[in-house]
């Protein structure tokens, strides 16, 4: 899963996006490009779950998928 996360701009946001993430999947694992703006997640949980818990650590993510541009 790929979520293009455009407020996210420092470490801080990628440690406060991983620690949202992990807080419901203890296990899934994260792949951030602060630089790219880019959160990859690697998890059992659906997408709408992943996204909801990056919004309720308050940015914005929108699913990044290849053949929408
Ligand atoms: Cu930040």
């Amino acid at each position: 899963m790929k979520f293009e996360v455009k407020d996210m701009s420092c470490g801080g946001c990628a440690r406060a996006i991983t620690r949202a993430v992990t807080g419901i999947d203890p296990a899934a694992r994260l792949d951030v490009d602060i630089a790219a703006k880019i959160v990859k997640i690697d998890s059992v949980m659906p997408p709408q779950r992943l996204a909801a818990a990056i919004e309720a650590a308050g940015f914005h993510p929108m699913v990044n998928s290849p053949s929408a541009d």
